[in-house]
């Protein structure tokens, strides 16, 4: 019997489609299973076979939870506002829906082609009005609570294209496009408050399932630092205040650092007597992002200011104040005490410029190098403090502080508040109408969608403005407040803002009064797995966390956190371990493979391709082996005999096999899963035959993985029925015990020996085979044994002197 894929897969996949097999059902009387993977950007490029390395794991949870009982959800849409169809219809002069609307039948056919079990039915698309009406109403009830406001902000401005560019279009200070200078300009931005829900979005994190770092990602981006805010005196006068999470160093403090953007220097200008060379250094750092000034500047360079000097409030000391751009103006103050014995920027700073340096924790040698570990340091020259543990003089001195009105305790985020305005044209219109008498007023919200009108061009106005801005009977309204002549907003929303709710959608996706029902969020939310990139571990998770929390605060969602579980799967590289990429050349077409191999193989491979949470090389040897197993599996048919139970030799190869692969699938050890069912089928093959049981078994536990082969074979064998609906083989677990177990030996705590035991060996067993063991006898020789400690069926330590 020959493995005809092609047919069997177009076959299965049509029947599957004219059956509706996937289809989650509003009963929500049965237990549901919500399983998500990142909807696709629909790119020209069409479907990358990173894709299904994530969509694949996940369809093998959803079909696994199916067989269990569940009502399963596991949709399939598009985020598809964005650059890069935009910059296409630019340059094409082709709408951008009509871009999209290809690149989406495109990706649809090839995801299909996978044999995914999506439920279609549900499939939604972020640049769809009756979709992004939502997006749009929620932005509405964001500004409602006064989460999003307008701020003048720095943008990216292109110089060469005279466009407004975001952070990812800036390679190495230039546009990518066009390679033209890019500097900072400013303009009037919406901005949403991530930042009042930064403190929720760290203790959250306790109630959910994320794998670990994922939590640590989320929460370093987030930066929480605790510390103190103090306020230093100047010799002009003023309060210069700083954050410093070491206020136990206040002693230390040599020299003051404020940013070049801070705007004392303004104030000060007239006092200041080296003005010059301060704007000089002004501009300079204006140039630089603000990677390039904290992690890549080993260097540090900076200006003291010539006329004005700090007052250290615990001693009264007058220390130089310099500008340097390692203090950045968008974090604390923008302006920091620097105590070089303890920091070693500032410990850098300080040997460039010759300042002094004042150990105040003891424990290193300062003029070395600074003395940061302080968890064991006790303080000295400090006044007040000496004598102290560096956690008893922060609670000391932060006191003191507080006592004397020098200073309060302070946390600081890292996180800033996410600047949502984009100027350009293939985004979200932002539903807001500016009025000279009544501000910013919000569109009713009978009014939504509000639709992105026809524009003649796509490319943004020369002066930075989205093309929306060049349509005056688009922009010019009345007030929907007063009446009088007012404009519309014509900034967009960014790509992030569709992807910060669509899970939700699924759940009703077809709902026109609602973002969805209650009914149906309640059943379905939260999600239970949900897998995607680390690349979005940060941005998306984050951004979607947030609105989630606010849209639960607001009564819309009952559950605090939309994600119960989120893993996330390594890339797969090209042939030659590097990332995969058009100019290099090692671009591997899931298409192409498909043709040659099918998609079951193709799924079966990106399983079996190595550790899941880790990158992996593709290689074309060992998705010919994949191939290999499924045309065995298939010959199983040709030795098949009746038999409703497992014949006794294999009876416990099956059950461990049930018991590994159920396992390994929710541990996403896939790679381990296949490899046991190979070890399975060649059992199967030493024995000779295969029985019912035996095959109906198998083609459960392959299904997940191999989908189309699986079902056509349950057709074949005549076992009745679709595999579809069939229940998840269960297992003994008394039959699954091996009569033989490996134990480690050790001799004082180190391992010596590893020694094949009875599994229900008890302690005095253990001991003696222990003894037994050359080794371990090598290991006491005239030794006194002083303790013996036995764990069953895993350890024997053995203390000798
Ligand atoms: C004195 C000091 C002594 C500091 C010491 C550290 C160690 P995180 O953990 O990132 O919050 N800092 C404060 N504001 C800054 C800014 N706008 N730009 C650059 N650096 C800034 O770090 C907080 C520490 O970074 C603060 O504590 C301050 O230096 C510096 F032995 O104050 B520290
Ligand atoms: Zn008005």
């Amino acid at each position: 019997m020959k493995y005809d894929f092609a047919a069997i897969e177009k076959k299965w996949q049509d029947k599957w489609d004219e059956l509706d097999t996937f289809a989650a059902t509003d009963d929500y009387s049965k237990p549901k299973y919500y399983a998500l993977v990142e909807f696709p950007y629909p790119s020209g490029q069409g479907l990358h076979v990173g894709h299904p390395r994530s969509y694949t794991a996940l369809d093998i949870v959803a079909r696994k939870r199916r067989f269990e009982g569940y009502n399963v959800l596991y949709p399939m849409g598009w985020d598809a506002f964005g650059l890069p169809t935009e910059n296409y219809a630019i340059k094409n002069h082709i709408h951008p829906e009509k871009v999209t609307h290809d690149n989406v039948q495109r990706f649809k056919s090839q995801l299909k082609s996978l044999g995914l079990s999506f439920d279609w039915n549900r499939e939604i698309n972020t640049t769809d009005p009756n979709y992004y009406k939502w997006t749009q109403w929620i932005f509405l009830q964001l500004f409602k609570h006064g989460l999003a406001y307008k701020k003048e902000m720095s943008v990216n401005w292109c110089t060469g294209c005279k466009v407004v560019l975001a952070n990812e279009e800036v390679v190495g200070g230039v546009c990518e496009r066009c390679g033209s200078e890019v500097v900072h300009k400013v303009k009037s931005q919406w901005m949403l408050k991530i930042t009042e829900y930064a403190q929720r979005l760290i203790d959250d994190l306790d109630t959910v399932d994320y794998i670990d770092r994922v939590k640590i990602s989320q929460k370093n981006w987030i930066g929480r630092s605790t510390g103190a805010q103090v306020d230093f005196g100047t010799t002009a006068g003023d309060l210069l205040t700083v954050f410093t999470t070491r206020p136990d160093t206040l002693f230390g403090a040599t020299y003051m650092v404020i940013s070049p953007e801070h705007p004392y220097i303004e104030k000060w200008a007239d006092r200041i007597k080296n003005m010059d060379a301060v704007r000089a250094y002004q501009q300079e750092a204006a140039r630089k992002s603000d990677f390039e000034r904290t992690e890549l500047a080993k260097d540090k360079t900076g200006v003291k200011l010539e006329g004005v000097n700090g007052i250290n409030p615990v001693n009264n000391t007058e220390i130089p104040i310099f500008i340097s751009d390692y203090v950045l103006m968008s974090y604390g103050t923008g302006a920091i005490m620097a105590v070089p014995a303890h920091d070693t920027r500032d410990w850098d700073f300080a040997k460039k410029f010759d300042l002094p340096i004042i150990e105040v924790v003891k424990g290193g040698n300062v003029q070395e190098e600074a003395f940061t570990d302080c968890e064991t340091g006790v303080m000295v020259n400090s006044g007040m403090l000496d004598g102290l543990s560096v956690e008893d003089a922060k609670k000391k001195i932060t006191e003191w502080l507080a006592e004397n009105g020098k200073g309060e305790p302070k946390v600081n985020y890292k996180l800033r508040d996410w600047v949502f305005s984009r100027q350009r044209y293939w985004g979200e219109p932002i539903p807001i109408i500016h009025c000279n008498h009544c501000g910013y007023v919000p569109l009713d919200e009978s009014e939504l969608p509000l639709r992105l009108p026809e524009v003649e061009s796509y490319e943004p106005t020369g002066d930075g403005d989205s093309p929306l801005a060049a349509m005056d009977s688009w922009v010019n309204v009345k007030c929907p407040k007063c009446g009088a002549p007012a404009k519309r907003e014509t900034d967009t929303m960014p790509q992030w803002a569709g992807s910060s709710w669509y899970f939700l959608r699924y759940c009703d996706p077809h709902n026109d009064k609602a973002i969805a029902s209650k009914e149906a969020l309640d059943y379905w939310m939260p999600v239970d797995w949900y897998n995607g990139g680390m690349e979005h571990t940060t941005l998306h998770l984050l951004y979607s966390r947030f609105w989630h929390k606010f849209l639960y605060d607001i009564g819309v969602v009952s559950t605090p956190e939309p994600y119960q579980k989120r893993t996330s799967h390594g890339m797969i590289l090209g042939e030659n371990g590097e990332k995969m990429s058009k100019s290099r050349g090692n671009v591997v077409n899931p298409d192409d493979i498909i043709k040659e191999f099918g998609a079951d193989t193709l799924r079966l491979y990106e399983m079996f391709i190595g550790d899941f949470e880790k990158s992996a090389p593709w290689s074309q040897n060992s998705i010919k082996g994949c191939k290999r197993f499924l045309e065995r599996i298939y010959g199983l048919l040709e030795i098949l005999k009746g038999g409703d139970s497992y014949s006794p030799e294999l009876e416990s190869s099956f059950h461990k096999t049930i018991k590994k692969v159920s396992e390994d699938i929710e541990a996403l050890k896939f790679n381990t899963a296949i490899a046991a069912m190979m070890s399975l089928l060649n059992e199967i093959c030493d024995h000779g035959s295969v029985n019912h049981a035996e095959l109906k078994t198998l083609l459960l536990l392959l299904n997940p993985f191999a989908p189309h082969l699986t079902e056509e074979m349950w057709e074949e064998a005549g076992f009745g029925g679709m595999l579809n609906g069939q229940r998840w083989p269960a297992y003994d677990p008394a039959k699954c015990r091996d009569a033989q177990v490996e134990i480690v030996v050790q001799v004082c705590g180190k391992i010596k020996a590893r020694i094949m035991v009875d599994a229900d060996a008890d302690e005095s067993a253990l001991l003696a085979a222990a003894k037994a063991c050359p080794e371990i006898q090598a290991a006491i020789e005239g030794k006194n044994i002083v303790k013996e400690i036995v764990v069953k069926g895993k350890l024997v330590n053995i203390v000798a002197k």
